[in-house]
């Protein structure tokens, strides 16, 4: 189980458990100690932050009261019913009163700790269309880090990354109320000085460059071969690069813009490697029966050099495909994001704000493509 801290009560025999409980959510289905005990059996966690051993001390003995309820008083606890869920509660919004935000997008919120290091904070929040949706995805801020540390475990001897550590008990003091929160779905990183340039690899034509080639043939300047179709793999990778247009949308320039911008050395340089890290995961994620379409990559200088900053090879960063379904000639279903896209198509969203909330079996469904992903990609499980 995730969370370490966990006394389990029994409640037995009494139908009115929310009455008595009411802060207490109750799951649809009671959970069920084994195969005997009666369905109104209900297992009661206490939950508690402080660590084992004042959760030891602090556990008490049931008490008993009429009805046949037996349950514990506590004066400060939370009595939760144990669902993945509440395990690991859906994060939409994060507030550290102690630290300056630095940078906040879609998804993602970046904390100050101090002049040196930052805390990278991946929420549950899941945009389609351009907005950010009411609901947010069971597991996904856990699953696109835990995807960002393989990968920059995967990528250690190609480059540096602004990684100092995910062990949320080696953070400052100043976040040590916030360990739960962040645990799994945040890292401490170095401060690094941004390149404001998107370093983008295709490998596939897909999305604006798509778009840019039928109108051109042309992407970012670079001359294709005639008579590609949608969602083609291309001879060989190329480098994209994108700057932060003031609309909030990305605007793919050609090379020689980005050298205007920030120097041709430095340019060559990021699309160097960024081309090496594309090719080395995407073959890696290619066995693995993901095909990487797309990425995106943000650099940093730090003292290490140039060092790879942000997420990295995430399915918010990227278009993953899956290998087995992958049909050139037409745009491709998304890994992750299909049955929240078709559910929104479905209810025909003007997809303008405010955005919509997704039926619960959509945030679900959508939740389990996530742990998949990394799953699949990782050959690991994420504790869920
Ligand atoms: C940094 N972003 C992009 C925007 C996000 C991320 N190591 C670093 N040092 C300094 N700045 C950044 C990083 C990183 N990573 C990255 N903006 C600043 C960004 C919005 C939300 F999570």
């Amino acid at each position: 189980m995730k969370n370490g801290y966990l006394q389990t009560f029994l409640l037995s025999r009494y139908p009115l458990l929310s009455s008595v409980f009411p802060q207490i959510k109750f799951s649809e289905k009671p959970c069920r100690a084994g195969n005997s005990p009666p369905p109104e059996i209900c297992q009661l966690l206490w939950c508690s932050s402080l660590g084992p051993a004042q959760a030891t001390n602090q556990s008490k003995a049931l008490t008993k009261i009429s009805g046949g309820l037996e349950y514990a008083t506590f004066s400060a606890c939370r009595i939760l019913i144990m669902t993945p869920e509440l395990l690991d509660p859906v994060v939409l919004q994060t507030d550290f009163p102690e630290l300056e935000l630095h940078a906040s997008g879609k998804v993602r919120d970046v904390y100050r700790l101090d002049n040196e290091y930052l805390l990278f904070v991946a929420t549950d929040r899941i945009s389609a269309f351009d907005y950010v949706l009411a609901t947010g995805i069971p597991h996904k801020g856990r699953v696109l880090t835990q995807i960002s540390l393989f990968w920059f475990d995967f990528l250690r001897g190609l480059v540096p990354n602004h990684l100092v550590t995910a062990d949320v008990t080696r953070y400052p003091a100043t976040v040590r109320n916030y360990v739960d929160l962040l645990r799994g779905r945040s890292m401490m990183v170095v401060r690094a000085e941004m390149v404001p340039v998107e370093c983008v690899v295709r490998g596939y034509i897909s999305g604006s460059a798509w778009k840019e080639y039928k109108a051109s043939g042309r992407v970012c300047g670079i001359e294709l071969p005639s008579g590609l179709k949608e969602s083609d793999q291309l001879p060989e990778p190329i480098f994209t690069p994108a700057t932060k247009a003031t609309t909030g949308h990305d605007e793919n320039i050609p090379f020689a813009e980005m050298a205007r911008l920030i120097g041709p050395e430095l340019s060559r340089e990021l699309r160097d490697i960024s081309l090496k890290i594309y090719t080395k995961a995407s073959q890696y994620a290619r066995q693995k029966g993901i095909i990487i379409a797309d990425t995106k990559f943000e650099f940093g200088r730090t003292a290490a050099g140039i060092t790879l900053a942000d997420e990295v090879l995430t399915p918010d960063s990227s278009r993953f495909w899956p290998a087995d379904k992958y049909q050139p000639g037409k745009a491709q279903e998304s890994f992750d994001k299909q049955y929240v896209r078709d559910y929104l198509e479905e209810i025909r969203w003007n997809k303008q704000p405010p955005a919509p909330a997704l039926p619960p079996e959509v945030a679900r469904k959508t939740s389990e493509k996530y742990v998949e992903a990394y799953r699949q990609l990782t050959g690991r499980k994420l504790d869920v």
